[in-house]
């Protein structure tokens, strides 16, 4: 078929193809999430079932783009690692996406009702996303360290807050005010001396967020089959192999966790 006279404008696209050979992170965050917070009347400073809604979302993306290798969620945000090889879309930056984005979104009113049974959504959420190709293994254990040491230093931060505010009888102002110019070691100080808290004990989804990575499982079924010399249906165990999205919230920062798993940097075990 002849092409119409309106063709052309198809080359006013740009090309936003991710460079070759790098890791891809598609990280999103949620759209003035301090007001949705407040207008669904999260906790402070955390919500279980809100961070636990979170990564049911990105557990969705994974099983759909599972050229994730890595993700890693925190507060009102996610990050999507890519596969440094991934064809996914050609690798254009927007489909990427888009395409994560929207399914985390609907994902996250889809299953709203879940995690929240008792709590109607007010309205519907936004996310932003960004895409960032990051070229060497230790640009993106940096990012991922980056990421995850933002969550240690707001989640103290907040946690101390949210004391002072709610059984230390100051204001946000004053709170504000305290916490001031303090270091990690005078937060930990505290929360100890004044909330009898030991901020090492609290869950670690608030204190490391929440990782997610494939799993090689191996499932026990039983198949049923007719054998040659028989009409007989006969039964047999066989074992399957499956990968799984797993979920741990674990220190990614240190060797620890990427010597146990090299096979999310593509190296083998
Ligand atoms: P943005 O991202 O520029 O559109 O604006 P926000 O308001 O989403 O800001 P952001 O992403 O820097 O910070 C996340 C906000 O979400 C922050 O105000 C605290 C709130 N938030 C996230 N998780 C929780 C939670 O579990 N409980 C409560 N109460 N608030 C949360
Ligand atoms: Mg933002
Ligand atoms: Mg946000
Ligand atoms: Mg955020």
């Amino acid at each position: 078929m002849a092409n119409s006279k309106y063709e052309y404008v198809r080359h006013f696209e740009t090309q936003d193809r991710c460079l070759p050979n790098c890791w891809i992170v598609v990280r999103l965050d949620g759209k003035n999430f301090h007001k949705f917070s407040d207008s669904h009347e999260f906790s402070k400073p955390n919500d279980e079932a809100a961070l636990n809604l979170m990564n049911c979302c990105a557990v969705y993306v994974m099983n759909e783009f599972q050229d994730i290798t890595v993700a890693y969620g925190e507060s009102d945000e996610y990050s999507f690692v890519f596969r440094k090889g991934t064809t996914q879309f050609s690798r254009r930056a927007s489909k990427l996406m888009t395409n994560v984005v929207s399914l985390f979104a609907a994902s996250y009113v889809f299953n709203w009702s879940k995690f929240f049974p008792n709590k109607q959504l007010m309205y519907p959420p936004a996310f932003d996303c960004r895409v960032v190709v990051y070229p060497s293994d230790e640009n993106l254990r940096d990012y991922l360290s980056w990421r995850q040491a933002d969550c240690h230093i707001n989640n103290l931060y907040n946690t101390c807050f949210w004391k002072l505010v709610l059984q230390g009888g100051y204001s946000t102002k004053e709170a504000e005010q305290k916490l001031k110019g303090t270091y990690s070691s005078d937060k930990n100080e505290l929360l100890f001396s004044q909330f009898d808290i030991n901020y090492n004990e609290l869950p670690q989804l608030f204190r490391k967020g929440t990782v997610l990575f494939w799993q090689k499982v191996e499932e026990k079924l039983m198949k049923h089959f007719k054998s040659k010399d028989s009409e007989r249906l006969e039964t047999k165990e066989v074992t399957r192999v499956r990968n799984v999205v797993v979920t741990q919230h674990i220190d990614i920062i240190g060797d620890e966790f990427w010597k146990l798993h090299p096979e999310i940097l593509g190296k083998a075990k």
